[in-house]
């Protein structure tokens, strides 16, 4: 008779039972594990060698003009990169991508050979989306592209010193795109994707993060003026065959730069243009001796003073003057032995200017330059703005009192010059610079007394307007003021000055009746034929500023008395080439 085993055996059958209850007990508790309890940690762990993030561009803020003229624009183009090590499973396909991207087989195939270790290569960059399209259909593997933005600067040359430009990862380098860099720059956005063990894209998952743009950025440049500056500064080294110049055009009220130019310039959607010499933005970062046009400031001081006015004369005669060792020079002697105050500006009178400053003192000059902001930073926030120096009166003596007085001994940058014009243009009134289009008017300081400053401008009228004055800077139609000066430059390493490479200055505004625009003129070592500031920059700030007011509409104020050509060219030069 049979027997049930189980029978025979209870105590086989009780362990077999309890090991399996045992086993699928583990397992389940081991399913409830992963499942359930470490569900997360291990989901985390998966993905963490599968899904990736990978960044989406975020597209640069646009730079304007103060009318909306686009400066600097970012289009989308495509980047094709390259995984060589995948690469290597596809060759047949390299001629093919070889002739798509223009490139030599043979050079590729070498390169990519020669990278086959390599999971990242770059193929080319900034393609745009078509071109970039047609080498992706036709699927090498390994090739990938990615969407990037490119700056483009459609006035090129013409404001590369103020807008700057990026990198190739389009993080501001120079000009506003590094001043301005968090504002035009946004936020990069991430988006989920799978790729296999191999790096190899296999789904787009989702946008975790939307990229956000920068923002739009309107400067206070006003771009036919850039042009208009450009044309006449580059016209005027050419002619004069100079070695660079600068050229800063300012509305007086709101403190906007209208145009800030350079020369040389570069092209900054050529990055091979870009030399170190041509990359200056001399306006901000060259300081210099002002010389001559420090004297309208000087004057400030001495009509402050209450010991001056504009008719009170001084003793020029013979035209030197010795303090100690030190011999003050004038340049031009064709006047009497007297001038008036005017005549001081009209003639640049070294000699008058220093006796002057004698009577008043070196305070009051220093405080005088000091408040129109020389020595100080303009608060335009622009990268590598220079201060220069402006000594302190305390370590001033006699030599120096007079020597500063005519704008010597003092360094500053031609957008110094350009805000000191302006704060006298302006009624005596300082207000911040800015490269900004600004809506808000500014907050003025007085500077200058309001009647001290409308005096100067009268003065400076007539240094333009008196037969024996720098007749080149008038502008047909409208009542102009300002000064030339023609400075010796400093020789390198010494103390002392070169004996045939000079700086010619012009620094003037207009229209006098209601003083708007400030404009400064410098051009460095103009040839040895003539390099008088009222040679050869008043030409360039006489046309300047006439396209300014016309372009601006800015009323004649001066129609009646506009003086014909044959009467300018009938004023009799003053000899030594002033004219
Ligand atoms: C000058 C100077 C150099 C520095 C002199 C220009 C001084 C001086 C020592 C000789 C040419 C020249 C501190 S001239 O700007 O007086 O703009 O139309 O460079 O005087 O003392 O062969 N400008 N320029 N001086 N130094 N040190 C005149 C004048 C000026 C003119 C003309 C003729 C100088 C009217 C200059 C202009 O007003």
């Amino acid at each position: 008779m049979m027997k049930l085993e189980g029978a025979l055996y209870p105590w086989r059958f009780r362990v077999v039972v309890g090991l399996l209850a045992v086993m699928v007990s583990a397992i389940c508790w081991r399913i409830v594990d992963l499942q359930v309890v470490d569900h997360k940690f291990l989901k985390e762990q998966g993905d963490a060698r599968s899904v990736r993030h990978i960044p989406i561009p975020a597209h640069r803020g646009l730079i304007t003009d103060r009318n909306g003229e686009p400066l600097a624009v970012s289009t989308p183009v495509t980047t094709l990169w390259a995984n060589p090590k995948e690469m290597q499973l596809g060759k047949d396909k390299w001629p093919a991508l070889a002739a798509a991207l223009g490139q030599d087989a043979k050079l590729l195939s070498d390169r990519l050979e020669a990278q086959a270790d390599k999971e990242f290569i770059y193929l080319v960059r900034g393609l745009t989306p078509e071109q970039g399209q047609v080498v992706l259909d036709l699927k090498v593997p390994g090739v990938y592209g990615i969407e990037e933005f490119r700056r483009f600067y459609p006035a090129g040359d013409v404001t590369a010193h103020m807008v700057g430009f990026t990198d190739l990862d389009d993080h501001g380098r120079e000009g506003v795109e590094l001043a301005y860099d968090d504002w035009l720059a946004g936020v990069p956005g991430k988006r989920q994707v799978i790729k296999d063990r191999r790096g190899r894209l296999i789904k787009d998952v989702q946008v975790t993060k939307n990229a956000k743009a920068g923002k739009t950025l309107a400067l206070s440049i006003d771009l036919r003026l850039q042009y208009l500056a450009t044309r006449e500064l580059r016209n005027a080294i050419q002619e004069n065959d100079a070695k660079a110049g600068s050229l800063v055009i300012m509305d007086v009220k709101t403190g906007e730069v209208l145009a800030m130019v350079n020369s040389p310039t570069y092209n900054p959607n050529n990055r091979r243009t870009m030399v170190p010499a041509a990359m200056r933005n001399r306006a901000i970062i060259d300081v210099f001796e002002p010389g001559s046009t420090m004297k309208p400031i000087s004057m400030t001081a001495a009509l402050d003073s209450g010991r001056w006015k504009p008719t009170d004369k001084v003793e020029v005669y013979p035209g030197t003057l010795q303090i100690g060792k030190y011999t003050i020079r004038d340049v031009t002697k064709t006047e009497g032995p007297i001038l008036d105050l005017t005549g001081i500006l009209i003639n640049s009178s070294n000699v008058g200017m220093s006796k002057v400053a004698f009577d008043i003192g070196g305070e009051a000059i220093f405080h005088a330059m000091q408040r129109v902001g020389l020595g100080q930073y303009t608060g335009l926030g622009f990268p590598g703005e220079r201060v220069g120096n402006l000594p302190n009166y305390r370590e001033w003596r006699k030599a120096e009192t007079a020597t500063l007085s005519y704008g010597y001994g003092l360094s500053i940058t031609a957008l110094q010059l350009v805000h000191a014009y302006a704060a006298i243009a302006n009624n005596g009134r300082i207000v911040p610079l800015t490269i900004l289009k600004s809506d808000t008017p500014p907050v003025a300081v007085q500077a200058i007394p309001e009647a001290t400053a409308k005096t100067v401008q009268g003065m400076l009228q007539q240094v333009i307007e008196d037969p024996r004055g720098v007749y080149r800077a008038r502008v047909p139609s409208y009542h102009v003021a300002g000064k030339s000066g023609t400075a010796r430059k400093t020789a390198s390493g010494t103390k002392g000055y070169e004996e045939n490479a000079y700086r010619s200055l012009f620094a003037g505004f207009g229209p006098t009746s209601n003083p708007r625009y400030a404009i400064v003129v410098v051009i460095d070592e103009p040839g040895k034929a003539g390099y008088f500031g009222g040679l050869v920059s008043a030409p360039v700030f006489s046309k300047v500023m006439s396209g300014t007011l016309r372009l601006m509409n800015i009323t004649p104020d001066n129609l009646a008395a506009t003086p014909t050509q044959e009467q300018v060219n009938a004023v009799p030069a003053v000899k030594g080439g002033r004219g």
